[in-house]
């Protein structure tokens, strides 16, 4: 089984603007959609599309919850939420603009968590894990989150002998190196936070493994590379006409890790997963990819062994 935990999910309003945007003009919004947003739903979806056995966990506001059961049901996501009592989970916007490719997002803040509802997350994970289970941590961390119980629960996670997943940034990522999960999956900007300046991405990628077994650095439309088993792979991503890359590289997550808990050969693993980001971007939503056009693009993906 596969859980996965979005700490501060979110409900995406898409804003699409008919031209560019241009500052201080009054840009006129001709259409509004919502989605899922948040990265442990993310993947979530991928894997129920995919068919692999999972469960979406981590918190989420009682005000506005029906919102996003909705959602979670419209998608086949199966959930089982911590809720938190008069709290509203975020909304966080994503702005699409006519005639240009890729989107602009802006996030809000979040929950605020008692330390009850804390400790009733907490305990629905000591319950439910197992060695067997593999977990993705995933998305930002709610206002009063702190690292310490980020902490906390990795070490619960720890304790259970699972497959610990993050996709962290910042210092939630760093605490996640330190405790030595088994994979992480930094974005170019999130891998800055935490590695030496002076040093190549080889090097660094080369240091992470050293407290982490599998380390994937994306690099959006570009690719990624990967350093696993004491090697490194450099995964060059098909070429695609991009519309919105909202939610791509955590659609490649949810792929990577759902091929992984396959016990997929690697590369295969990553082949597919790019196949499946590339196919996201070319859907104007957070979460949409097709898998048969996954399967057609993961054969132009060029993975070289370096
Ligand atoms: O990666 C896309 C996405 O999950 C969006 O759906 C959006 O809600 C946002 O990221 C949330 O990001 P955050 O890092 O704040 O958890």
């Amino acid at each position: 089984m596969i859980y996965t935990i979005t700490l501060n999910p979110a409900i995406d309003r898409l804003l699409f603007i008919g031209e560019e945007l241009v500052k201080r003009k009054t840009n006129r919004i001709s259409k509004v959609t919502y989605d899922l947003g948040g990265k442990g739903l993310h993947g979530s979806y991928v894997m129920s599309k995919l068919k692999i056995d999972n469960l979406a966990m981590g918190l989420c506001g009682t005000n506005n919850k029906a919102a996003l059961y909705d959602i979670l049901t419209e998608k086949n996501i199966r959930h089982e939420f911590t809720e938190v009592a008069d709290e509203s989970t975020r909304e966080c916007y994503i702005v699409l603009e006519e005639g240009v490719s890729g989107s602009t997002m802006f996030t809000e803040k979040g929950l605020v968590v008692s330390e009850f509802e804390k400790r009733n997350l907490l305990e629905k994970v000591r319950q439910k894990v197992t060695s067997q289970d593999m977990v993705l941590i995933a998305g930002s961390l709610p206002q009063n989150y702190l690292i310490s119980d980020l902490e906390e629960l990795l070490y619960v996670l720890k304790d259970s002998g699972c497959f610990i997943a993050c996709d962290l940034s910042g210092e939630a990522l760093l605490k996640a190196v330190e405790v030595g999960v088994h994979f992480i999956k930094p974005n170019e900007f999130e891998l800055q936070e935490i590695v030496s300046k002076n040093q190549s991405l080889t090097e660094n990628l080369e240091a992470l493994s050293e407290r982490v077994d599998c380390v994937i650095a994306s690099q959006g439309e570009k690719g990624s590379f990967c350093q696993y088993q004491g090697e490194q792979f450099q995964v060059i991503a098909p070429k695609v006409e991009e519309v919105n890359d909202t939610g791509a590289g955590d659609c490649f997550v949810g792929a990577f890790l759902s091929m992984f808990y396959l016990k997929k050969p690697i590369e295969e693993c990553l082949r597919f997963a790019s196949g499946c980001a590339a196919s996201k971007v070319k859907n104007n939503d957070s979460t949409s990819f097709d898998i048969e056009d996954a399967l057609d693009l993961q054969r132009e993906v060029t993975i070289n062994r370096l």
